[in-house]
């Protein structure tokens, strides 16, 4: 039998996915339109003040492709708080014309593979602590997919020992760590939460770095061998001031 790695776990995380109906959309007279934007900015303004008091944060971007047209990621210390803020947003004029086309629950989690060995709590280090209460980035592009690790006969991630997890997790690290500056990174656990086992959230000021890191890390052994990947969801930031022209239609 193999044992489990200990993980560290931070806030919940809904992944909340919408396609906007842009043809009904269109039918709103301005006014009314505007005022439902207003309405949803004020909700934004909502998650921006929980960021500030650091008990949550946010991110808001364009999806780019069919799967979605917004991607909303919010994070708190209940999955009852994460219900709260999908409803509160179901319960918008706005939310009439959107329709969920994906969502994903998980937790912020960190991988400890290598705890301290003088015996400390890990949550002492103010480090540990920032990975798994992230204040997401407010960086030009998201790239966001689900995986899960084989257990496929000989590729059985799950019957490893530890020290050879351990050994390929850290080769994984470090090829992660080449694009320190360039990719930001949340690690998600989603094990008895959703569909897959993790959720991969990436940041970048440029949309390439993603390629370049997710194709060099298809070497690493861990992804070549072990991984599984769910459908991939990118693109761009909306900062308040991109969300009126977002749903201007003239
Ligand atoms: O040594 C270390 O610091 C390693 C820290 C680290 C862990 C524990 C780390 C670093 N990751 C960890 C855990 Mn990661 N990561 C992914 C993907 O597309 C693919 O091939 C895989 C998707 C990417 C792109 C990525 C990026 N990582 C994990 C886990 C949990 C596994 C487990 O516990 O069994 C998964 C599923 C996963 C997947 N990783 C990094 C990155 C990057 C860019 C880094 C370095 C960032 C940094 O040091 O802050």
């Amino acid at each position: 039998m193999s044992e489990p790695s200990q993980t560290l776990d931070g806030w919940f995380c809904l992944h909340d996915l919408r396609k906007i109906d842009w043809s009904s959309w269109k039918q709103v007279p301005e006014e009314e339109r505007q005022a439902m934007v207003n309405e949803f900015i004020r909700l934004l303004e909502t998650w921006q003040t929980i960021e500030e008091e650091e008990t949550g944060s946010y991110a808001l971007y364009t999806v780019v492709g069919h799967k979605a047209d917004i991607i909303m990621v919010n994070l708190r210390d209940s999955i009852n708080e994460l219900n709260a803020i999908e409803q509160e947003f179901n319960k918008l004029r706005l939310a009439d014309y959107t329709m969920q086309t994906y969502s994903y629950l998980s937790v912020v989690e960190q991988g400890n593979y290598t705890p301290p060995k003088d015996g400390s709590d890990p949550l002492d280090n103010p480090n540990m602590r920032d990975r798994i209460y992230p204040i997401l980035p407010k960086w030009e592009h998201i790239c966001f997919y689900p995986m899960d690790k084989k257990r496929e006969g000989e590729d059985n991630w799950y019957s490893l020992p530890l020290e050879k997890r351990v050994e390929l997790m850290k080769a994984h690290g470090m090829t992660g760590r080449k694009y320190a500056g360039k990719i930001k990174q949340i690690i998600s656990g989603s094990t008895g939460l959703d569909d897959w086992e993790w959720g991969v959230t990436l940041f970048a000021h440029e949309a390439l770095q993603f390629k370049k890191l997710i194709y060099e890390m298809r070497f690493d052994e861990v992804s070549a061998r072990y991984g599984e990947f769910g459908s991939f969801y990118v693109g761009n930031i909306l900062n308040n001031e991109h969300i009126h022209p977002f749903f201007q239609t003239n």
